[in-house]
């Protein structure tokens, strides 16, 4: 088998990157946040109100998910809403992917894992709320680094989110991506947003005054060839945001349940999001909603102006180049 055996990829999606006219940029969605970030109905109503965002935008999306063992680019409502309501579905990483498809179970991509996928597929953009970071320790450090961000720093994709949750330790997250070299960017802001607060009083590196600006560094990202992704931070919308003492107090109240129950590895980060869905009475769950739909809306903004910008060879020459370790994709 080819690796590109192992993918389907919907009809839609694989004509908009074949285009001649650049015209159709492509937008993927994770499916982790189907699966195991929100709960039910609202993964199902958050999951297509962003693919249409993307669609109002004139761009096209690709939810990514593993289904029976396959990697689908690009779902049908009707396989988004089974994922929904799947019970066996999975989280799925970078290290899980093997084993998943040999098994031909089903699961929810996470940011790493739908990096990856994305950048096989030569998609170049990718919305979602929250990466994955370090997360908080109370004693010793427990390595618990997620894998989104060593993905960001080894694979050419543009991950446009509202920042990391303060479930994580956010100053540790953003040295770790300064040290792997991935460029953060705030959209309109100086600070880094914190998922559910518009800040974490931290600074990102650069602020982009717009669309414009971010499809021009993006540009000159990839001209030079370089090989890892940008990090695009965009914080919720004011009206959806919630004051970070609040929420920094229901997110401590549920990392000492985590710690106390012993929850570790990749059921940590699902753990907490549930536990301070609990804790605030649903009130984190709006704003979780909102800044999805917003980011996907932005994302696929800045993927049309970018696309404008270049001709569909260009783009061809730069992500072929960076493929080009993986000659049976070409
Ligand atoms: N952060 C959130 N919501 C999420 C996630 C992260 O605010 O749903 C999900 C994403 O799919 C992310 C994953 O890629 O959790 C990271 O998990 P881990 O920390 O186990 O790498
Ligand atoms: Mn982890």
């Amino acid at each position: 088998m080819k690796p590109m055996d192992y993918f389907e990829i919907s009809e839609e999606i694989q004509e908009a990157i074949n285009r001649k006219d650049n015209k159709k940029p492509v937008v993927a969605l994770e499916s982790n946040l189907i699966t195991h970030g929100l709960p039910f109905p609202e993964n199902i109503t958050t999951a297509l109100n962003m693919e249409k965002n993307i669609r109002d935008e004139g761009a096209i999306p690709a939810t990514i998910a593993i289904l029976k063992g396959k990697i689908k680019v690009g779902l049908s409502n009707s396989e988004i809403e089974n994922l929904a309501h799947s019970k066996s579905a999975v989280k799925a990483s970078r290290r899980d992917l093997s084993a998943i498809i040999f098994r031909e179970m089903d699961a929810g991509t996470t940011v790493a894992l739908t990096m990856w996928a994305a950048h096989r597929c030569k998609i170049l953009f990718f919305a979602t709320g929250g990466i994955g970071g370090v997360h908080r320790s109370i004693e010793h450090p427990t390595m618990d680094i997620s894998a989104d961000l060593t993905e960001l720093a080894r694979t050419p994709v543009v991950v446009i989110c509202s920042g990391a949750k303060s479930i994580l330790d956010i100053p540790s997250t953003l040295e770790y991506l300064e040290t792997m070299g991935v460029p953060v960017f705030g959209y309109q802001t100086n600070e880094f947003p914190a998922f559910y607060s518009q800040s974490s009083h931290l600074k990102v590196d650069y602020s982009l005054r717009d669309v414009l600006e971010a499809a021009q560094i993006i540009n000159t990202q990839l001209q030079l060839k370089l090989e890892n992704g940008l990090l695009i931070a965009n914080p919720v919308p004011t009206e959806f945001a919630l004051g970070k003492k609040k929420m920094d107090h229901w997110i401590s109240k549920a990392q000492e349940i985590a710690d106390k129950e012993n929850i570790k590895g990749k059921q940590l980060t699902p753990f907490l999001l549930n536990q301070i869905k609990e804790l605030s009475e649903g009130r984190s769950l709006k704003a979780n909603m909102e800044l999805l739909k917003h980011n996907a809306t932005i994302a696929a903004r800045i993927a049309l102006t970018y696309h404008k910008m270049i001709s569909s060879r260009q783009l061809k020459d730069y992500l072929y180049s960076i493929l080009n370790q993986y000659p049976d994709l070409n």
